[in-house]
């Protein structure tokens, strides 16, 4: 298991923190994840690589980067 950080842009409400959970946890349901909204961060616990979350965060309109 490694913890990545994600700088995660875009994210404006409660909502926009659930959708970018839900991506995360699409590409692997066991990843312990911890949104921070106000910081614009997203530590993500897993065995999955960063591209994996990266490309579901911006499937689903938001920016993300390592
Ligand atoms: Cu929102």
């Amino acid at each position: 298991m490694t913890t990545i950080t994600l700088t995660v842009t875009g994210m404006t409400c409660v909502h926009c923190e659930k959708a970018v959970l839900k991506a995360i946890q699409s590409i692997d349901a066991q990843a312990q994840a911890t949104i921070n909204r106000p910081a614009g961060t997203a530590c993500i616990t897993s065995e999955q690589p960063p591209d994996m979350f990266i490309a579901a965060i911006v499937n689903e309109g938001y920016s993300a980067c390592v």
